[in-house]
């Protein structure tokens, strides 16, 4: 059905080359990004889980570094910014208001990655004097070189301009169509953008304010806990920026890729306003078990993040029910026979169809996370990237990469190169992570640590209940290594499209929604509103923590010695402590064990 409506259609690239041409240069640094995370991925997954240890584990943190911020700063962001240019072009249905002021933030946050991944780079070097071991979650006491903050800080402020660009844009066409509700997509675009410029609040007072001028050497010390919590103000509603553009791909061009059209545009709208209000006050999540923080602001935190599940539970409806009018539309029949009746053959519906399988797994193990006492339980194990492996390794990236397949051909006015092999792509990417993060999750719960190099424990016994730590080891193994082929028949297909011949006129158009904009309440446009209520919850939710934390910790810490300078007196402790401790354990595991198994 889809084919028939596009006969002759002209292309976004026909309609707007200049800003294709944005477009195309921010997804392929996405997609530059994706390629080295992958390398990096694949060489730490086979690291820690002992199958392939060709690395020094000195260089471990370097590489989950690299990883980590070439894939979820660098992968995701630039992603955004081209489909978000794309999205708000094409919806307003005008071209940006000065193209070179476009390029400038494009430009800006190239230079941005540049300085940070060198800096990351630099952890190779023993040599030089540049590194950031410092984890995609970059807060102190870990430092980095200057090089690193600054990098970022220039890449912030690009996504800052970026979003200008489409306010701009948007009120250039508002003074020709005063009267008119904003386009779905222009909506989506504008709403993400206002939870962007109150999350980055926090990282910008985090980087420019402490983290860099304590790496400079302007200040000897710094709190910690300030550093954190400013952090994750920031940490968690980056999880919806990464998040958002795949939502804005489910909610306006899947129904159109199935074969129907969109539910509902008020509620998508509703959606996109419950992010705004409630991305930000709820980042004391990550810290429930920081001491220094108040039981009573980690509850808060804790309900905040409850109600946050509304949008995403709100949108598995909304995106699930366009998919059946689609199937139906296409002559599905019976309770679940519809789901047949889907366009399986096609990659870009089938990855983003996989992807938001994956998440509903994703959101299951969020809930998990959120809950404050269960969270003891996975806080800083495996389980977490298991987790953040569903959510933004599949939820976001799959989608990414099935959305590419659809709008790639529409920037390029060129055919992709091959569809099965989109297809297995996508398909061993949902496989791959199913395995990855099924054993992450499982080991998690055995209490496998995150983040370390050597996690073997020689003459640890973990006690499983099923299964055993080397089966889900291999398991992992397996997982990253179809993950990695995934990326790479993913960015081989899309670098080879660029030999097809050129062709245009064969525009996409897309479905409209079953209930229109007319539909929503007016008051849902009011971005003034909601930015205000949302500041205000930012305020209420963050202001007394913030003032206990500084109270307690000082502005700029109190100049307690780091934590690993007592490392080695406790390590000299551990052995003749295991030691004492052998007979004891082995008596534990012969009386429960046959118990627990
Ligand atoms: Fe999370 C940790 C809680 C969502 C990412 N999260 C992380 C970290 C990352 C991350 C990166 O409360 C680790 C940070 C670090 O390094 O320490 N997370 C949540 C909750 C949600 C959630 C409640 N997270 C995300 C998303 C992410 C992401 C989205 C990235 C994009 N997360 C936590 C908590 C922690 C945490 C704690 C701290 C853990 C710790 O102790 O360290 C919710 O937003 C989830 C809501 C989602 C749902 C699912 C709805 C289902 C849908 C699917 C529809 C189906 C379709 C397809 C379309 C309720 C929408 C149908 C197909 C057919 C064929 C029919
Ligand atoms: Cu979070």
């Amino acid at each position: 059905m889809a084919e028939a409506l596009d006969a002759g259609a002209p292309t976004f690239a026909d309609r707007f080359p200049q800003e294709a041409a944005v477009v195309k240069a921010a997804l392929t640094s996405s997609f530059v990004a994706l390629f080295l995370g992958a390398i990096f991925g694949i060489v730490q997954g086979l690291h820690r889980t002992n199958v392939l240890r060709e690395i020094d584990s000195q260089y471990y943190y370097t590489i989950l570094t690299a990883h980590g911020v070439l894939m979820v700063v660098s992968f995701t962001i630039f992603f955004l910014v081209g489909l978000f240019t794309w999205a708000t072009v094409r919806s307003l249905d005008r071209p940006v208001v000065d193209i070179r002021y476009t390029w400038t933030w494009y430009g800006l946050m190239l230079v941005g990655t540049l300085m940070a991944v060198v800096a990351v780079l630099g952890g190779f070097f023993p040599s030089v004097d540049i590194s950031a071991d410092v984890l995609f979650t970059f807060y102190a006491p870990l430092q980095a070189h200057p090089l690193f903050y600054g990098g970022l800080a220039i890449f912030v402020i690009g996504t800052w301009l970026a979003g200008a660009d489409w306010f701009r844009a948007w009120w250039a066409w508002k003074q020709d169509n005063p009267d008119e509700r904003i386009p779905l997509q222009a909506f989506m675009v504008l709403t993400t953008m206002l939870m962007w410029y109150i999350a980055t609040i926090g990282i910008a007072i985090a980087v420019v304010g402490f983290l860099l001028p304590w790496s400079l050497g302007l200040f000897d010390n710094i709190n910690p806990l300030l550093t954190r919590t400013l952090f994750w103000f920031w940490g968690h509603p980056v999880v919806y920026f990464w998040l958002m553009p795949a939502y804005l791909l489910w909610y306006t061009v899947l129904p159109t890729l199935s074969g129907g059209r969109l539910f509902s545009d008020p509620l998508a709208r509703v959606v996109f306003v419950l992010f705004l209000l409630l991305s930000t006050p709820v980042g004391i999540h990550h810290q429930y078990v920081d001491p220094g923080i108040a039981e009573g602001f980690k509850m808060i935190a804790m309900t905040n993040t409850m109600f946050l599940l509304l949008p995403s539970l709100l949108t598995a409806f909304t995106v699930v029910a366009s998919m059946e009018h689609g199937a139906r539309q296409r002559g599905g029949t019976g309770l679940f026979g519809w789901l047949r009746a889907l366009p399986w053959r096609n990659p870009a519906f089938t990855g983003m169809a996989l992807a938001g399988l994956m998440f509903a797994a994703g959101g299951f193990s969020g809930m998990i996370n959120a809950g404050m006492n269960i969270n003891y339980l996975i806080h800083n194990t495996l389980w977490v990237p298991g987790h953040f492996h569903l959510t933004v390794g599949t939820a976001v990236a799959l989608t990414f990469m099935a959305g590419t397949y659809w709008l790639w051909p529409q920037l390029t006015n060129r055919q992709l190169y091959s569809r099965p092999i989109g297809l297995a792509q996508v398909v061993i990417w949902f496989v791959g992570m199913a395995l990855m993060s099924n054993a992450m999750h499982v080991m998690g719960l055995f209490g496998v640590p995150r983040r370390t190099a050597e996690p073997q424990y020689q003459g640890f016994d973990f006690l499983a209940s099923f299964g055993s730590i080397t089966e889900f080891r291999l398991q992992l193994a397996l997982g990253a290594t179809l993950l990695f082929i995934s990326t790479v028949l993913f960015v081989g297909n899309i670098a080879a499209s660029s030999g097809t011949p050129k062709r245009s006129g064969h525009g996409r158009p897309l479905s409209q929604p079953l209930s229109g904009a007319a539909d929503s309440p007016a008051v849902l446009d009011n971005l003034r509103l909601w930015f205000g209520i949302a500041m205000v919850l930012v305020v209420l939710a963050y202001t007394l923590p913030l003032v206990s934390i500084i109270d307690g910790g000082g502005l700029l810490g109190r100049g307690v010695e780091p934590v690993p300078v007592i490392a080695e007196p406790l390590t000299t402790l551990a052995e003749p402590l295991s030691a004492a401790a052998e007979p004891i354990t082995e008596w534990a595991k012969a009386t429960l064990g046959g118990v627990l198994r």
